[in-house]
Order: C-alpha cells, then sequence, then structure tokens
C-alpha cells in the first residue's frame, strides 16, 4: 500500500454522534484527493465501534487508532496520529464539526501558495470568529490567554494569531515528534514553540459543536499554565522555584522547631532533612513527572537525590568557610556563589543521573533546559 498525500487526523473522546458526519464531510471536501482520515481515539463509549461501522462505508479511506491507556490527552491524540501517518501532509482537526472540513482544501492551497510548514485555521486573523465558544467567559479566557502567549513568544508566534486553535495543516517531516511533550488541548502552541516553522494563515469561523459534549473544563485551563510555564521557563526553573520554595520552608522549620526548644544545630539537621524529602516529592510531581517512568525505580531515585542533596550540604559548608577564611572572600557574595554553583550542580545531576531514562539518549528537551540546544523556550529569542 502506499502512503496517501494526506492524513486528515481527528482526536476523539466520546464523539459516536458526530463520526458519520464528519467523515461525509471530509470526503465531500477531498473529493479527488488521495486522502485519508485517522481518528485517535480514547472513548470509553461506542464511538470505536461507530468509526468501524463508518469506515465500512464511506467514500474515503478512513483508520483508527483506539489508546487503551491513553498519555498526553487530546495533545498525546495528535502526537500519535501524526507519528502514524506516513502522509507528507497532515491536517488537524476536532471531531465534533466546529472545524468546518470544507476549508481543508484551503488551508492545503496556502502551504503550497506560500511554502509553508505549517498553516493554521485562525479564528482571530480577519474575518476569523471564535463564535462557537460555548460563551463569553470562554471567549474571553481564550482571547486574553491567546493574547499573552502570543507575548511570551514573541518570535516563534509572530505570524500566528491562534496558537490555541486545534485545527491546522503541517507538514510532517517539519516536526520532530520527539521533542514535543503533550500535555492537555494545545497541541499546536507546543509544535510552534518548539520548532522554528514557517507559518501561513487563513480565516475561519469556529462553529458550534453538531453533537455530543464539551470536554473542555478548568483542569485543561490548569495543564495549559503548566504547558506554558514549561514551554516558556522550562525544567530548570520549575526546579529552581521548588529549591527556592524549600529554603523557605527550611528556614520556617527551624524557626519552629527552636522555639520549641530544639538546639540550634539539631533543629537545623531535621528541617534540611525534611526539606530534601518534600523537594524530592515535589520535584517527582513538578520537574521531572515525564521522566519518573523512563529510568531508575522511585526508591532509587529518591536514594540518589537525598544522597546527593546531603553530600552536596557537606561539601558546601567547609567550602564556603574556606573561601571566606582562607580566600578572603565576603561572606555574602561567597555564600551566593557556593548556593549558585550547587544549585547548577545539583538541576545537572537530577536531569543527567536521577533521571536519567534507560537505555536512551537524554531527552531532548533536557538538554535544552540545561542550555546544551537553543529554543525559544529556553534561549528567549
Ligand atoms: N483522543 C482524545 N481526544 C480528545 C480528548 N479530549 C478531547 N478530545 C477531542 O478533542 C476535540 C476537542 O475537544 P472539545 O471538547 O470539542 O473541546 P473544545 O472544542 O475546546 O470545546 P467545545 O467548544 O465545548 O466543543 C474533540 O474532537 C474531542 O473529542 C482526549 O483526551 N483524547
Ligand atoms: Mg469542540
Amino acid at each position: 500500500m502506499t502512503a496517501p498525500d494526506l492524513t486528515v487526523v481527528v482526536p476523539t473522546f466520546n464523539e459516536a454522534p458526530n463520526v458519520a458526519e464528519l467523515v461525509r464531510q471530509v470526503a465531500d471536501a477531498l473529493d479527488g484527493v488521495d486522502a485519508e482520515v485517522l481518528f485517535v481515539d480514547d472513548s470509553r463509549d461506542d464511538t470505536p465501534d461507530v468509526i468501524r461501522e463508518v469506515a465500512a462505508t464511506a467514500t474515503i479511506p478512513v483508520r483508527l487508532i483506539h489508546r487503551d491507556e491513553p498519555v498526553g490527552g487530546l495533545s498525546g491524540a495528535v502526537q500519535a496520529g501524526l507519528a502514524d501517518s506516513a502522509a507528507p501532509w497532515c491536517v488537524v482537526m476536532d471531531g465534533d464539526l466546529q472545524h468546518p472540513p470544507a476549508l481543508i482544501p484551503a488551508l492545503l492551497a496556502t502551504a503550497r501558495a506560500e511554502d509553508a510548514d505549517v498553516v493554521v485555521a485562525s479564528r482571530y486573523t480577519s474575518d476569523g470568529s471564535a463564535g462557537g465558544l460555548a460563551n463569553a467567559t470562554r471567549r474571553m479566557v481564550s482571547s486574553v490567554s491567546t493574547s499573552v502567549t502570543r507575548a511570551m513568544f514573541p518570535v516563534r508566534l509572530a505570524d500566528c494569531s491562534d496558537p490555541m486553535t486545534g485545527f491546522f495543516a503541517v507538514r510532517r517531516e517539519a516536526v520532530d515528534l520527539g521533542r514535543l511533550q503533550p500535555r492537555g488541548f494545545k497541541i499546536l502552541l507546543e509544535i510552534l514553540a518548539r520548532h522554528r516553522l514557517r507559518v501561513a494563515e487563513i480565516p475561519f469561523v469556529f462553529g458550534e459543536r453538531f453533537a455530543g459534549e464539551s470536554k473542555a473544563s478548568f483542569a485543561q485551563g490548569m495543564r495549559f499554565l503548566a504547558q506554558l510555564a514549561a514551554l516558556r521557563f522550562g525544567r530548570m526553573s520549575r526546579f529552581a522555584i521548588i529549591g527556592g520554595f524549600g529554603a523557605l520552608v527550611n528556614i520556617a522549620l527551624v524557626a519552629l522547631l527552636t522555639g520549641f526548644g530544639l538546639p540550634y544545630l539539631a533543629a537545623a539537621i531535621v528541617a534540611a532533612e525534611i526539606t530534601i524529602v518534600m523537594n524530592f516529592l515535589l520535584q517527582e510531581r513538578f520537574v521531572f513527572a515525564d521522566l519518573r517512568h523512563e529510568g531508575r525505580s522511585t526508591a532509587r531515585r529518591f536514594a540518589g537525590s537525598f544522597a546527593f542533596n546531603n553530600v552536596e550540604t557537606a561539601v558546601r559548608m567547609p567550602l564556603l568557610v574556606l573561601l571566606v577564611s582562607s580566600a578572603h572572600i565576603a561572606a555574602v557574595p561567597a555564600t551566593a556563589v557556593t548556593l549558585l554553583v550547587a544549585f547548577v550542580a545539583r538541576f545537572v545531576f537530577h536531569a543527567r543521573v536521577v533521571y536519567r531514562p534507560r537505555s536512551r539518549r537524554v531527552p531532548v528537551d533536557a538538554l535544552e533546559d540545561v542550555g546544551v540546544l537553543p529554543d525559544e523556550a529556553s534561549s528567549g529569542t
């Protein structure tokens, strides 16, 4: 079987009542094009059965990937679809007909005319509209978060007025799928922020849902904020925020324990150990969540992290004394320098040793975050 010219990737979660109509409209729009529809489905209802039924009679090839253990939600589904396609171009669109299939030929024509890597169907360019968003609050959240996001990535999103849309065409070879860290709804933002791509746009009017229920939620909003922080500030900044928070907790604990009458040194040791454990738990959740299952066991990660932090503290203190007493550096800059060196060493040790993936190279993202690879996410270009 030869590869088609186009794969229409449709992520679905409980969209059974929309499947037949969507496939009919896509087939109409792509009459004469060598295209296929690829559903990447995480449903818990009968959507996959409906997709198989529709596939049997459709006038366009329809394929289905059903994920029993979905990772990365909607974005993970799109990533899986792009990975599975053998076509040079993919169009990504929702399964609820809010994205009009009739526009697909215009996306492809624009790609050719403007020699683009990505063509975005934008709700926020002239003649576009986000009217189909369910209510005024969602419209406002969408337009404010779009403005903020564009301000945060002034270069990579320069030519894209709607980085949050789920309707776009992409040249598959232009995207390094291994670089994406899919989570939540905003896969286009993930693609654009992590690559340097030629972007073109066409306006479109976001329609109403044809049938079924919305999966947008407050939790999705939170995932989006985490995604923004990860893209803009990277792993190292989250690591730093947790380290700073840990220092505050450490100080508060020393105050509390000495207040209870514990001698200063004992209080300092207890506070330091509690902080080390707390930092480990926070790191697991917020800094290295994506790498937790790739390498060492939890016990070994904890042992590595715990040992490093204790050795680091044990080495840093005498080093500080040495700097101040022998090298005659003032106490404050000496403390600052040792803390900074310790921070970088701690981050590199955790990224390269504690959370090192088994048998594979270190993920590109970890390298980017320690400044090895340039990326708008960490270089600020
Ligand atoms: N595979 C997969 N698809 C999902 C997941 N969550 C949502 N989707 C699909 O992604 C598309 C967009 O989701 P919607 O619920 O329509 O989100 P929305 O368009 O922002 O919200 P509405 O305006 O209320 O429709 C739909 O085709 C969903 O079925 C998921 O976890 N996995
Ligand atoms: Mg929708």
